[in-house]
C-alpha cells in the first residue's frame, strides 16, 4: 500500500515526517502530496476532513489517517518522553523560527526586542539539551532515534536562518548536528527543503 503524505514545501514538520519515513527505508512507498499553505489549501474542506486542526502535515495509509508529525504510533512511552522534550523546544523554538520564516519571505526583518527575547527564553532550554547529551551521543541515549528527528527541522532552519550560534555555542549539541546532519536520509529529506529557502 502506498502511502500518501499530504505536506507543504516550506513545512518543517512536513520536512520532519518526510525525514522519518525515508529513515524508515520508505523512500519510493511514499507519494508526497504538495498543498499551498500561503494560499490556505489547509483551511479547504477536503483537507479540514483529514487533519481538523488545518495544517500540515498528513499522513494517510489507507483507512488510517494520522496528523501529528510527532507521533508515531510505535513508540510507547519513550514518545511520551521525547514528545515532552521536543514540546518544550518547540514551544519556544516554532514560533521564533515562524516569525523568521514570514520575515525572510517577505523581506522585513523581525523586530530586535522579539529576536532578543525569544534568544533569552531559548538559552536556558538549550544549555540544558547541551548537559543532557554531555554524556550521550543522541538525544535519547546511545542510538539514534525519532526523538533526534523531532529536533532536526527546527535547528536546520535556526541556523539557516542566522542563529547557528545556538547550537555551535554550545560543543555538545555542535557535536550532535554535525553527526545527525550527515545521516544520508536526512540529506535526502532536506535537499528539497534547502531549495526553497535558498540555503
Ligand atoms: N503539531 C503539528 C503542527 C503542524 C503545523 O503547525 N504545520 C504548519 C506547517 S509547518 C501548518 O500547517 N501551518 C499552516 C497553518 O497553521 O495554517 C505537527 O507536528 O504536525
Amino acid at each position: 500500500m502506498v502511502l500518501q503524505l499530504i505536506g507543504a514545501p516550506t513545512s518543517w514538520n512536513t520536512l520532519r515526517a518526510r525525514h522519518v519515513l525515508f529513515e524508515k527505508g520508505l523512500v519510493d512507498d511514499v507519494e508526497l502530496v504538495d498543498l499551498s499553505v500561503e494560499n490556505g489549501d489547509q483551511k479547504k474542506p477536503e483537507h479540514v476532513a483529514k487533519n481538523p486542526y488545518g495544517k500540515v502535515p498528513v499522513l494517510i495509509d489507507g483507512d488510517f489517517t494520522l496528523f501529528e508529525s510527532s507521533n508515531p504510533s510505535d513508540l510507547g512511552l519513550f514518545a511520551q518522553a521525547a514528545s515532552i522534550e521536543l514540546t518544550q523546544f518547540d514551544n519556544l523554538a516554532e514560533p521564533f523560527v515562524l516569525k523568521l520564516v514570514i520575515a525572510k519571505f517577505q523581506g522585513k526583518p523581525v523586530p530586535k526586542n522579539e529576536v532578543s527575547s525569544a534568544l533569552a527564553d531559548l538559552a536556558p532550554k538549550l544549555d540544558t539539551l547541551d548537559g543532557i547529551i554531555s554524556n550521550q551521543s543522541y538525544i535519547a541515549g546511545e542510538q539514534f532515534s525519532l526523538a533526534d528527528a523531532f529536533y532536526m527541522p527546527l535547528v536546520h532552519l535556526l541556523i539557516g536562518l542566522g542563529f547557528q550560534g545556538l547550537i555551535f555555542e554550545r560543543p555538545n549539541l555542535e557535536k550532535w548536528w554535525k553527526t545527525v546532519s550527515q545521516r544520508e536520509a536526512w540529506q535526502r529529506a532536506v535537499e528539497p527543503f534547502n531549495k526553497v529557502y535558498g540555503f
